[in-house]
């Protein structure tokens, strides 16, 4: 089944004369309504006109996170605030957020692009979808319910944690469609596992996995835990949340909803634009977005584009899935977390060393993020009941920065690796 075959199966002419169309229009609405952009293409001497092919678009200055953080909160909304309806953040930005404001036309295609991608993992309105994404300004939850219920699907939706009961009501609601993080899926299937539950049994036809990096390893473990298929979910907050590209039945890469999103990849130093196939920086563009366009974004995400035939009739082009990042960010139980919003926690202490790491691992499946860091040697000499202390005091701090509890270990000063160059802070240890 085909959501939107009309959209999704368009020959290439066709498609490159409606995101040419659209891509004008887009550019035009964004220059007239939204300040930054005005006065970004006029620096750039750029006008709205000289967009007269898809390749101009190169001429079109890069968007940041950081641009649209300092506009934060309202700054690049692109129609008077009255006409959002729906709001969202980033999780875990160094300093404030970015905002993603969604007007009703916006969310219409938000659910339109869900249903499309839900429909290629072969849901149905006969189906009921467990939704286990945290419904808030994460856009994980609202997300993939847009979508569910646009089809017409039952949605369970039951948001992250309690995870003994995610499981009973799996069952007993015979849930046939369920959709989660990839490491909250593997502890799902741990836990149950514990309570003597076979995920086998469950009656599953599919399973839909998002939001942080994987590995094809990870997917087949996830299948044999669920004995169902799982395909992949990509997207980010700025751009619309979940939808930007989904898996079909193939799983050989996601397809871009690119009547809505138009992809490129970019070499992340040069800033050159690279040819299709070419491992590089994703940079999108939303060109139907009503309230907050979003031109040439800088996703910070490497992958490449192809644009193979796919056997389910889809000519939407498509991506590679992603393999890392050109910045240091992590996803920690589907949330985003920079070192530095740790380092600007220990700074706001007094008594702690500058020096630090950030280990993370994933026991049981779990994320875990422990932070090491170095006492002051006064600081070290006290009792250990003031010790406890303080390492509590640094675990709220660090909760305060990012909205995710972490355990602080207290080191002797002077213990922790010295560097030469760049201080290398992270060791991610766990196996994607
Ligand atoms: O994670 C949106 C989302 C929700 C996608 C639910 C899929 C399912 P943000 O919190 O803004 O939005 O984080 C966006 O997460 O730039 C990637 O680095 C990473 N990411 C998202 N999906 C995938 C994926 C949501 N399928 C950032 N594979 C992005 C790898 C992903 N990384």
């Amino acid at each position: 089944m085909i959501w939107n075959e009309e959209a999704e199966c368009m020959t290439r002419e066709e498609k490159e004369k409606l995101q040419l169309k659209r891509l004008q229009e887009i550019v035009k609405r964004a220059y007239e309504n939204v300040p930054f952009y005005r006065k970004r293409f006029d620096d750039n001497n750029i006008k709205p006109e000289d967009i007269k092919t898809m390749k101009d678009i190169e001429k079109l200055p890069l968007t940041t996170k950081d641009d649209l953080r300092e506009v934060y909160p309202f700054g690049m909304f692109a129609v008077p605030r009255k006409e959002i309806v729906e709001l969202h953040t980033s999780s875990g930005t160094t300093g404030k957020p970015t905002v993603s404001g969604y007007t009703k036309k916006d969310i219409e295609i938000w659910s339109e692009v869900m249903a499309r991608g839900l429909t290629m993992f072969g849901a149905t309105e006969d189906d009921i979808i467990q939704n286990t994404h945290g419904y808030g300004l994460f856009t994980g939850g609202f997300g993939v319910h847009y979508g569910a219920q646009k089809i017409g699907l039952t949605v369970i939706p039951i948001s992250t944690g309690q995870t003994k009961r995610q499981i009973e009501i799996m069952k007993d609601f015979n849930a046939s469609i369920v959709i989660f993080t990839p490491s909250y899926g593997l502890y799902l299937a741990e836990v149950a596992e514990e309570e003597e539950l076979d995920t086998k049994e469950l009656n599953l036809k599919a399973v839909g996995f998002g939001a942080e990096m994987w590995t094809e390893e990870m997917r087949q473990e996830i299948q044999r835990r669920f004995n169902t298929p799982a395909y992949n979910i990509y997207g980010l907050t700025e751009i619309i949340g979940p939808g930007v590209a989904l898996e079909c039945q193939e799983q050989d890469g996601l397809h871009v909803m690119d009547d809505h999103f138009y992809p490129e990849i970019i070499d992340p130093k040069t800033l050159q634009t690279l040819p299709e196939e070419e491992k590089g920086e994703l940079v999108l563009t939303t060109l139907t977005r009503h309230g907050m366009p979003v031109i040439r974004f800088r996703t910070k995400d490497i992958t490449s584009l192809k644009r193979s035939e796919c056997s389910c009739g889809r000519t939407l082009i498509k991506m590679d899935r992603i393999t890392g990042r050109t910045d240091d960010m992590l996803k920690v139980r589907g949330v985003a977390v920079f070192p530095s919003q740790i380092e600007k926690a220990l700074l706001k202490i007094d008594g702690l060393e500058p020096h630090y790491q950030i280990i993370v691992t994933r026991p049981k499946h779990l994320d875990v993020m422990e932070v090491q860091v170095e006492a002051s040697p006064e600081l070290f000499s006290d009792e250990v009941k003031e010790l406890v202390g303080i390492k509590k005091n640094i675990e709220d701090h660090i909760h305060n920065e990012i909205g995710l509890r972490v355990n602080v270990t207290l080191v002797e000063p002077k213990t922790l690796p010295r560097s030469e160059g760049k201080a290398v802070r992270v060791f991610d240890k766990r196996e994607f």
